[in-house]
């Protein structure tokens, strides 16, 4: 039987190969580790019990690749997906690293270069349907600015709406049966980046010629870069039917993208992320976007990877044991949590203005008595949370 914090394919967990393979260059110092051979990737991962990988175009087909090149690079990776019943659910462009993206891609003031990124998501779009991926995810990279005179926002929005309003017609046109889902970041390459939060994004996608086939990525540390409640802002993308895909990793607080492992940063609302992913009937695959730290060699790697999937399911447990403990649902409905269930005026306008005991007679200050109780259903959290329940 196995333990019971080890993960198995359908616990539908994913990676990126950029995530693993991340070599630990930063602004200030140099790779710590060698490259990653992606076949060795997908076969280390399906070991551990992951159910996919996911990667940007460059992570698999160098850029610049001949196409005999790119050919057995994506002959070899599929017969690796083959070998280990790995999958490929998403799939994504770098528009990022090389030097003429360095003012955006699809937001580039150089239109030439918009029409060249266009071009080269089209292609990664051909790959990620070609391998199977249902979600095709969209992160802006270095759509922004640091400078307010460098970038006219609402004509960039112009020419973002304009880049989204193509790529829905590619798809659809194609025929390639996968949703575009776009990832917000706040800030970071550029000094700010445009559709910085989950709350942007559902807004632009609303301006779109092709709304429902467009939906979001979040990723737990870029919404909290902004100091942002990540499970509410999951909270309203599910309530929008637009929670697409998710990345998972760990952020402590606002400053750069730590992208640290599942788990760590703020473990709080990570247990609230799992409650919610669990309780709202999320499909989707279970997505980690981290960087193992760079000071640790290979080992710390698949450590790392090893442990955003353990801690995922020790958070799913605890949140289920949260949600079972009939004194927590004691707690819920001493807290009102029920009533907020109740539409507030179900029988409609006419009623709630007939109705004398929604104001006239309607005795404020007893109502401003009543506790809501919310203390002793935090705490039973918290106790669940470590464990001491
Ligand atoms: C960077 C993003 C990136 C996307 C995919 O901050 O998280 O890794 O997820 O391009
Ligand atoms: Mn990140
Ligand atoms: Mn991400």
């Amino acid at each position: 039987m196995p333990e019971r914090f080890t993960p198995t394919p359908e616990d539908r967990f994913t990676f990126g190969l950029w995530t693993v393979g991340w070599q630990g260059g930063d602004p200030f110092g140099a790779p710590t580790r060698p490259a990653l051979d992606p076949v060795e990737t997908v076969e280390r991962l399906a070991a551990l019990g992951a159910h996919g990988v996911t990667f940007h175009d460059d992570d698999l087909v160098p850029f610049g690749s001949s196409d005999t090149a790119r050919e057995s690079a994506v002959t070899r990776f599929r017969a690796a997906l083959d070998r280990t019943g790995m999958t490929v659910p998403m799939a994504t462009a770098n528009l990022f690293t090389h030097p003429v993206f360095k003012d955006g891609a699809f937001t580039a003031n150089d239109r030439d270069v918009r029409r060249y990124a266009l071009r080269k998501t089209f292609r990664a779009i051909d790959l990620a349907a070609e391998l199977g991926a249902r979600v095709y995810v969209a992160w802006g990279g270095r759509e922004g600015a640091e400078s307010g005179a460098a970038k006219d926002v609402r004509t960039a929005l112009d020419r973002l709406k304009e880049a989204f309003d193509l790529l829905g017609e590619y798809v659809t046109e194609q025929g390639h049966p996968l949703r575009l889902a776009i990832e917000p970041k706040p800030n970071e390459p550029r000094g700010d980046l445009l559709l910085p939060t989950i709350g942007h994004a559902l807004a632009f996608i609303e301006r779109l010629e092709r709304p429902g086939l467009v939906g979001l990525n979040p990723e737990v540390g870029h919404e909290q870069m902004a100091g942002l409640n990540f499970p509410h802002g999951i909270a309203q993308a599910l309530w929008a039917g637009k929670l697409f895909h998710i990345d998972l990793n760990g952020q402590s607080g606002i400053k750069y993208d730590q992208d640290l492992r599942f788990g760590a940063g703020d473990l709080r609302q990570a247990f609230w992320l799992v409650d919610l992913l669990e309780t709202a009937g999320y499909e989707g695959p279970r997505h980690f976007d981290f960087k193992p730290v760079r000071t640790d060699g290979i080992d710390g790697v698949w450590e790392s990877a090893r442990n955003c999937m353990r801690n995922y399911l020790i958070l799913r447990e605890r949140a289920a044991a949260f949600r079972a403990d009939p004194d927590v649902q004691e707690a819920l409905a001493a807290s009102r949590l029920p009533e907020l269930a109740r539409p507030t005026a179900g029988d409609g306008l006419a009623s709630l203005l007939a109705d004398p005991t929604a104001c006239e007679t309607f005795d404020v200050d007893a109502a401003a008595r009543r506790s809501m109780a919310f203390e002793r259903l935090d705490q039973l959290a918290l106790e669940h949370l470590l464990a001491t329940r």
